[in-house]
Formats: structure tokens, C-alpha cells, sequence
């Protein structure tokens, strides 16, 4: 019984390495190798190359080694065994980490301090806002989005969260659905952007959407924030926006297509964060055990957690 594990993008051998240490009686087979696909029952992968799991006829489940399954199931040839997906304290509280950050800096006025002192100038801003002033709305509170509103709340910031169906346990106000998407958008200084990307999302970041955003905040025009996925965003759009002065500033973890081109404007745009594709790295150390776990559940006839919607995407 074998656990193929192919893995793209990221350092395969690390994957490997950790699988093998604690396999509990699997065999580890690693995707570039040959392998006998009548012996694999489950896979470990992030970003496989399409059509690489359709022909394992005795599949089981396959493990999404990160968050996001949008790359995944967009491989129409998938077999139909249950996706699980990561959900795990680690990556949760990196990406909390990152979002907090990024709030901050725009909070803070990085921009404004980072150029005085590349000028030698003793600034200090007229007014700094005090974190209750500034209203952040999160679009999606799920997994990461509900721990991020947390740490936010807990610094004093106004947090509100948007979601699809949404949650009427939440310690925030929650917007739902295309109704309440307005009314969120009119109470937003900080977007923080925490949303798969699925049919319904893509493109949802654009210029629209950006207009109805907070215009009386006292950061003095809204910013942006996406750790989502680049799908999500349009980002001619934010060029544009960034140069009226419809957002104030953005920082962007994720990206149309990645790695962002290095002719791409957004380098050069004015108050833009830009990372790759960093916000919250799955570490292998953590999520080998998470995925070894559910293997020995599953097999002893337990249901597996954390399982993809195929029907939402996410
Ligand atoms: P979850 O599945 O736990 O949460 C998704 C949230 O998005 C839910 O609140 C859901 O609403 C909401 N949502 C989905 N579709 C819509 C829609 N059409 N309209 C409104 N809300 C919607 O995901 P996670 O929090 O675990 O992860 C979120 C995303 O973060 C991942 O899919 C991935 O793309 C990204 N990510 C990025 C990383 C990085 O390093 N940049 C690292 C890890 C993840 P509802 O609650 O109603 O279902
Ligand atoms: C994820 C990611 O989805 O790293 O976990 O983007």
C-alpha cells in the first residue's frame, strides 16, 4: 500500500524526506520515480501535473498540501476519492502573522516612515489614527480569516467579515452573500482578502468593487490586502485604482500569474507590499503528521476532516 507524494513548486525531497521518516508501514513513492499505480491508495501533492493521479484505480484520498485547492480540482480528470485539504495551527497563525503585519504597516504609515528615513527626515505624522478608528472588513472568515479577525479585534481594530453563507457564532459582524457584500464594502478601510478562488470569486477584486469601498476613513483612502489568491484579482485594476487614488495602498501576496513578471507595474506602484506568494508556508515538519494521521484514521474506518466541497470549490 503505497502514499505517492508529488509535490510542484515546492521542495519535493523535504516532502519526501518527512514522509519517509514516519511512514507507519506505507510505502513512499515519490512521483518523479516509477512506481507501480495498482499499489498507491492514497497521494500527498500540491500542484500535481495534470493527469498524474487518473490512473491510480485504487485511490482512496488524495491530501492537498496546502489551503487552497483551486489548482487541484481545476484538473478535470481528478479521480471522484474525497480531497482533503490543510487546516492546521501552523499555517493558521503564519498567516495571521502576515496579515497583522500588513495591517500594521499600513496603519502605521510604513510608506511615510520608510521615505523619511531613506531622506534623513524627522517626520512625524499630523495625526495618527488610533487602531479602534480604522474599520477592516475581511472577505472570507474561514479557517484563516476567523483567526486573523481575532488578533485584529484583540489589537483594537473594528472588524467586520464577509463570507458566503454567513456566521452568526462569530465574535465579529458578518456580512453575507452578494446582499451583504454592499454594506460591507461601505464600512471598509483595510480589505483583507482570505477567500478560495472558485468559479464565483475570480475576478471579484476589480475596479467595481473598489469604488464602493470606505471613502471617509482616516487612513485617507482605502487600502488593500490579498493573501487570498491572484485569481481573485484584477490587476490592471489595482494599477488604476492605486494610480486615481481610489486605494490609498495594497499589499499583495499572490498574483495573476506567479512569479509576478518582472516588468509587471505593480513592482513600481505606489504604496505596494509585494511578497511571493508567502503569506503562510505549509511546513512539512507539521503536516506530514496531519496527513499520516488521517491515513490511520481512514483506515481504521474513521471519517476524514477537512474535506473539499467539489461542488463550491472549496
Ligand atoms: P476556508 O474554506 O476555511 O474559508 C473560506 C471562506 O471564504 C469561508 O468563510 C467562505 O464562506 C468564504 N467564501 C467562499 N466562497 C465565497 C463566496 N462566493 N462569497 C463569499 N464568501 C465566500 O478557507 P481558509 O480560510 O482555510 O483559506 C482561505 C484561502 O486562503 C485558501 O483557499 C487559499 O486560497 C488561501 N491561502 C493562501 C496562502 C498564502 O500563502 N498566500 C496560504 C494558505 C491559504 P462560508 O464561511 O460561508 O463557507
Ligand atoms: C495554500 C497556499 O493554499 O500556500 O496553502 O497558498
Amino acid at each position: 500500500m503505497s502514499l505517492l507524494v508529488a509535490v510542484t513548486g515546492w521542495q519535493p525531497d523535504m516532502w519526501l524526506d518527512h514522509f519517509g521518516r514516519s511512514a507507519r508501514g506505507l510505502t513512499v513513492v515519490d512521483a518523479r520515480a516509477p512506481y507501480d499505480p495498482a499499489e498507491v491508495r492514497y497521494a500527498a501533492v500540491w500542484k500535481p501535473k495534470p493527469g498524474l493521479l487518473a490512473g491510480l484505480v485504487h485511490l482512496e484520498a488524495i491530501f492537498n498540501l496546502g489551503a487552497g485547492v483551486d489548482a487541484l480540482i481545476a484538473d478535470a480528470t481528478l479521480p471522484a476519492v474525497p480531497v482533503v485539504r490543510v487546516v492546521d495551527p501552523d499555517l493558521t497563525r503564519r498567516m495571521t502573522e502576515y496579515v497583522v503585519w500588513q495591517v500594521l504597516h499600513h496603519h502605521r504609515a510604513g510608506f511615510h516612515f520608510h521615505s523619511a528615513q531613506s531622506e534623513r527626515r524627522w517626520r512625524p505624522l499630523a495625526d495618527q489614527p488610533a487602531a479602534g478608528d480604522v474599520r477592516i472588513g475581511i472577505m472570507g472568515l474561514g479557517v484563516l480569516g476567523r483567526d486573523a479577525a481575532s488578533a485584529l479585534r484583540r489589537l483594537g481594530f473594528d472588524v467586520a467579515g464577509w463570507s458566503r453563507r454567513g456566521d452568526a457564532a462569530s465574535d465579529v459582524p458578518v456580512f453575507a452573500g452578494a446582499a451583504g457584500l454592499d454594506a460591507f464594502l461601505a464600512r471598509t478601510d483595510i480589505l483583507v482578502v482570505l477567500l478560495p478562488l472558485t468559479p464565483e470569486t475570480r475576478g471579484i477584486l476589480n475596479a467595481g468593487l473598489f469604488a464602493r469601498l470606505a471613502r471617509d476613513g482616516r487612513l485617507g483612502g482605502p487600502v488593500l490586502i490579498n493573501a487570498g489568491r491572484g485569481g481573485l484579482q484584477v490587476e490592471t485594476d489595482i494599477i488604476a485604482a492605486l494610480a486615481d487614488g481610489t486605494l490609498l495602498g495594497a499589499s499583495l501576496d499572490v498574483f495573476e500569474a506567479e512569479p509576478l513578471s518582472s516588468d509587471s507595474p505593480l513592482w513600481a506602484a505606489p504604496n505596494v507590499v509585494i511578497t511571493p506568494h508567502a503569506a503562510a508556508d505549509s511546513d512539512p515538519r507539521r503536516l506530514c503528521g496531519y496527513v499520516l494521521d488521517q491515513i490511520e484514521r481512514h483506515r481504521a474506518g474513521l471519517a476524514l476532516d477537512n474535506v473539499v466541497d467539489r461542488m463550491t470549490g472549496y
